[in-house]
Order: C-alpha cells, then sequence, then structure tokens
C-alpha cells in the first residue's frame, strides 16, 4: 500500500478518480521501474482492485476481456518493453470497438532535455515514439508533459475512448505520477453521451420510410457493432415493430435472443447456420445493425449482399444516395419502431424453409472423443448463467453452431482474430461476472501463446472452465494452406495446471480420451469453484467442422488474387 501524504493530491490519484468514477473496478497491471509510483496511488485508491497479469500481451487481452464485461477497462504497463507488447491487446480493442484505457509510466521529464540514454528504450534520446505508435492503434492519445496538464488530457483522452468505443492512450513520467494536482471535476464532464442530432434523427427515419416504402421482403442483418453500441434493448424493439426475419454475422452472435421467433440464424455464406443465407438472399430490402463486412464474415468476398442496403452504424445512418451523420443507433432504432409498417412476409417463408433439427449422436462413453461429442456435451453445459468465449480456430465454428439458451453470452474475436485471446480475456472478463459460468473453447496452438494466464485465474480463484481441444497443431492453417509450419509440439496440458497450482493452488487439469472421460470431466468442472478447471479434449487430427473446410477454401481463394497491377506482358 502507498503511504498517502495527507492533503497532497497527485496526478496518480487524480487518474485513479477518473478510473473509478467511470466503473473500473479491478484495473490489469504488469509493473515496472516506469509506473511503480502510479501503480501505488492506483493501488491506494478505495474502488480499485488491482490485477496482475503475467505479461503485458496478456494484461491487454485481460483488460480487452473485461471491457466486454465492463464496458470500459485500464491495463498499466511500462515504458517499450511493457507498452509495445500491450499494444496488441490494444489493437484487439480498437478493432473489437472496446473502450480499453492503456495507460504507461514513462521517462522522467528532465531526461530527453539532458540527452540521457535510458534502459527499456531503443537507445536514443527521442522519447516520443511510443506516443506515436499509440496514435495509430487508439483513437485518442496523450503524453502528459506537466502535472498540470494531467487533468485535461486525462479527462480528453477517456472521454474520447468511451464516446468511440474505441481504446485511448495515456502516458504519465515517472515523475509525475506523485505530482500535486487538482480533484477533478464532475464526472458527466467524461461521461455523458452526445445525443443524435435532432434534425438528423427524423430526416434518417424519413428515407428508411422511403427505404422500405414498396418493398415486400425485409430482413434486419445484425452486426458486432449492434451490441458494442449498446443497442440491443431498441434492436429488439425495432425488430419486433417490422416483425421481420433477423439474421446475425457470427461475431454478432448472443446480441438478439436465439430463441426469439424472428430469429433465423447466423448469416456467414456459405457457413450459415439454420436457413439464414437464403432468408438474406431472398430479402428485397436489408437493414445492416452494426454490420462489419470483412473477407472472414463474407467468406473471402463471396458472400457480399448485392442489394442496397440500409446501413445503421453506431453513429451514423447510410442508405443508398443519403448519409445521416450524428445519428445514435439505439435512438434510431427505437425512434424507427415507433414509425415503422408490421411486414412479417419474410417469416412466413422462414418457417417453410428452417431445417429440422439435426439428429444427434451421442456416443458410447468409451468410444473416442470427437468434435461432434465435444459440441454435443457443451450444448448441454449452456444455461442462461454462461458465458462462452471462441477462440481462433475450429472453435469459432463449433461455438457458432451452438444454440444460446436465453440469457446465455458470447464473446468471440474475429476482427482481431489473436489466437490465444480466450484465456487472458475470459480471465479479466470473469473478474467482473463472478455470477456467471465463463467456457472457454480454444485450440491447442491458441492455449500455447497466452497459458500463463491460467495462472492468475489459480490465483484469483476464478472458476473458469476450459475445454482445450487438441487436435495437434494449428488445423485452421492447415485447411487454408498447409504446410510443416502447421505442427506444434504437444504438451501435457493437465499436467501444466498442476505446475501452476505449486503449492497453494486448486486448479483442476483433467484429460478426456473419451466420451465418457470428457462426461465425467465436465461434471467434475461444474462443482469445481475453487479455481479454474482445463479439460484436455484429444480428437484426431483431421476432425474438424465442415464449416471450417468450406470457409477455409474461400478466404484462401480470396488471399490467393494475384496482383491487379500486372502489365499484359505478364
Ligand atoms: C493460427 C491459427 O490449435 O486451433 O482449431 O487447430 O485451428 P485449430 P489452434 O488453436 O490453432 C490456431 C491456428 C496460427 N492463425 O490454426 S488460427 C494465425 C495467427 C493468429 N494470431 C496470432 N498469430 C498467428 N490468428 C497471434
Ligand atoms: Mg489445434
Amino acid at each position: 500500500m502507498a503511504v498517502q501524504q495527507p492533503g497532497k493530491f497527485t496526478v496518480g490519484d487524480y487518474l485513479a478518480e477518473r478510473l473509478a468514477q467511470v466503473g473500473i473496478r479491478h484495473h490489469f497491471v504488469v509493473p515496472g521501474d516506469y509506473n511503480l509510483i502510479l501503480l501505488d496511488k492506483l493501488q491506494a485508491h478505495p474502488d480499485l482492485k488491482e490485477v496482475g497479469c503475467a505479461n503485458e500481451l496478456n494484461c491487454s487481452l485481460a483488460a480487452e476481456g473485461y471491457a466486454r464485461a465492463n464496458g470500459v477497462s485500464a491495463c498499466v504497463v511500462t515504458y517499450s518493453v511493457g507498452a509495445i507488447s500491450a499494444f496488441n491487446g490494444t489493437g484487439s480493442a480498437y478493432a473489437e470497438n472496446l473502450p480499453l484505457i492503456l495507460i504507461s509510466g514513462s521517462p522522467n521529464t528532465n531526461d530527453p532535455s539532458q540527452y540521457h540514454i535510458l534502459h527499456h528504450t531503443l537507445g536514443h534520446p527521442d522519447y516520443t515514439y511510443q506516443y506515436e505508435m499509440a496514435k495509430k492503434i487508439t483513437c485518442c492519445a496523450v503524453a502528459v508533459p506537466r502535472a498540470i496538464d494531467a487533468p485535461r488530457l486525462i479527462d480528453r483522452a477517456i472521454r474520447a475512448a468511451i464516446l468511440a468505443r474505441k481504446p485511448c492512450y495515456i502516458e504519465i513520467p515517472t515523475n509525475l505520477a506523485g505530482a500535486t494536482c487538482v480533484r477533478p471535476g464532475p464526472i458527466s464532464a467524461v461521461m455523458d453521451p452526445i445525443t443524435s442530432d435532432k434534425n438528423a434523427l427524423e430526416a434518417a427515419a424519413k428515407c428508411a420510410a422511403e427505404y422500405l416504402d414498396g418493398k415486400l421482403k425485409p430482413v434486419i442483418l445484425v452486426g458486432p457493432k449492434a451490441g458494442r453500441a449498446g443497442a440491443e434493448r431498441e434492436l429488439l424493439q425495432f425488430a419486433e415493430a417490422m416483425g421481420c426475419a433477423v439474421a446475425l454475422q457470427p461475431a454478432a452472435k448472443g446480441m438478439f435472443p436465439e430463441d426469439h421467433k424472428q430469429f433465423v440464424g447466423i448469416f456467414w455464406g456459405q457457413v450459415s447456420s439454420d436457413a439464414a443465407d437464403a432468408m438474406v438472399h431472398w430479402a428485397d430490402a436489408m437493414i445492416c445493425v452494426g454490420a462489419v463486412f470483412n473477407d472472414y464474415s463474407t467468406v473471402g468476398w463471396t458472400a457480399v449482399p448485392n442489394i442496397p442496403l440500409m446501413t445503421v452504424d453506431m453513429d451514423h445512418v447510410t442508405f443508398p444516395g443519403a448519409h445521416f451523420s450524428r445519428v445514435r443507433m439505439s435512438e434510431f432504432l427505437s425512434h424507427l419502431a415507433t414509425q415503422v409498417t408490421f411486414n412479417d412476409t419474410t417469416m412466413i417463408e422462414y418457417k417453410r424453409l428452417k431445417p429440422d433439427p439435426p439428429h444427434v449422436h451421442t456416443a458410447e462413453r468409451e468410444e473416442a472423443l470427437s468434435r461432434k461429442e465435444i459440441s454435443r456435451q457443451v450444448q448441454e453445459m449452456l444455461t442462461d448463467k454462461t458465458s462462452l468465449f471462441v477462440d481462433t480456430g475450429d472453435s469459432w465454428f463449433n461455438g457458432i453452431q451452438l444454440k444460446l439458451p436465453p440469457g446465455a453470452k458470447f464473446e468471440i474475436e474475429m476482427q482481431w482474430g489473436h489466437i490465444g485471446w480466450s484465456i487472458p480475456a475470459a480471465f479479466g472478463y470473469a473478474l467482473r461476472h463472478p455470477d456467471r459460468h465463463t467456457i472457454v473453447l480454444v485450440g491447442d496452438g491458441s492455449f500455447q501463446v497466452t497459458a500463463q494466464e491460467v495462472s492468475q485465474m489459480v490465483r484469483y480463484k476464478v472458476p473458469i472452465t476450459i475445454l482445450l481441444i487438441n487436435n495437434r497443431g494449428y488445423t485452421i492453417e492447415v485447411e487454408i494452406h498447409d504446410g510443416s509450419y502447421n505442427k506444434i509440439k504437444n504438451w501435457d496440458y493437465a499436467l501444466l495446471v498442476q505446475a501452476f497450482n505449486s503449492t497453494d493452488g486448486h486448479a483442476k487439469g483433467l484429460l478426456a480420451n473419451t466420451a465418457g472421460e470428457l462426461a465425467d470431466a465436465i461434471k467434475m468442472a461444474e462443482s469445481h469453484k475453487e479455481g479454474p478447471t482445463l479439460i484436455e479434449c484429444t480428437i484426431d487430427q483431421d476432425d474438424c467442422s465442415k464449416e471450417l473446410i468450406t470457409w477455409g477454401h474461400y478466404v484462401a481463394a480470396a488471399n490467393a488474387r494475384p496482383p491487379r497491377n500486372m502489365s499484359v506482358q505478364e
């Protein structure tokens, strides 16, 4: 605990107070000499709990996961050696629309003018490079030059992050964290949202009515930004007013209830679930809410909608031939809900197209474990209290195919796609939601990237269930483009968990080679509350989903397009 000098309020205290005021209760840290005084100040705040991480990559990804649960998060690292690793999770927060506040300690303010060469730096006395790099991966980067500038710059960065749903960067020199500072003003100046422009909102609603006028088969396509904009309630209200089919992009799974009668599945081109692809192709109008069309969501550009779209983004609305800025998604959807005409034509058609529930084979206890059997058993684990994390790899496809019961939450990092994300992110998330059962589906290759963070789950007694699917390598890469580089060293994963326990931990590490062993392991995991349970599920190297093979084929084709500017002779 830092020794507080009575009456002295510092830059570090200012930052701590702002973090607490925006609703942060846990801040993720890795110490280093440039941030130690700052860490003392944050630690001294009664509403903030410090959470140590094993390295800065994991620290930033833990904060990324915490932002999913809490709406905003903080990651505190040291200069360069720490911050440059934390840039990766910050990139994730940018790509995934999450306000992560990246805070880095930095050199003493006297050093640059004295041309001092400092440790942990590039070895030349220009110490602006980290700030310049941070500008590219945040919506607002600030480097505090004097204590007097701290309140203004800290408030500016945090406000920008919260408004834009993007990360920000705050750099605080080591000799300023403990420097005297004024106390913060009302937090509303930082937190209060920018409301829609009334005229733009009205005009956009009018344009929407014109867009839908005369259309017979409207469909709503929901993308990941709908959830990030906090518009799920208004989306439901709007969808029910429309009465039409609602399809979700894969990264939006969980943002609209799957038991709702208007839910028609995940639209993911040729690897869609239910009959979502048929419904989207049948539509004559498409209202895209927070949709992201990238090479992954369009299956290597094979599933780009070919009708004019109405696009509702986080802070603007676009139609063929019209654009309206400063229209907030939630306000637009609830406003439009009062104006649209009910049209359930697509639901009538969906009843005809909806596939019958698949016949699911239940394996015998002694049968060798298969991908299908893992999915069947995971499906049975899901309840209204489940938060399911799926990592990059076949876990994406297996996760997307699962049926989420009401209340279950789903987390995927499809834009950034960092293998290993799920381990630290689920850790960060679960600290904020101890009431939920966090389950992780992760491949062996992904797990090896961030495995250390299981030791924090042990340390903080977080009862996460990790299903590690061991197919002995990078199977998704095998399907995209195979080579010897897709093989990895096998580990004894269950034993590794024992190593993390050391003498005082309570994690369980289990191995399932058969269907029966998996069922027993899941039972054990569900009653184990003293720490994480890792279940290594071994499957055959070639046992992957058919969706992965199809998707991999088209993504590989998109990657392999020849350069367009080849000369005629070539
Ligand atoms: C890579 C990927 O074992 O899952 O189901 O076997 O594919 P599957 P694993 O976790 O392997 C993951 C592997 C290597 N992607 O197949 S998806 C490239 C990649 C990435 N992120 C980072 N490095 C490389 N996505 C940080
Ligand atoms: Mg694998």
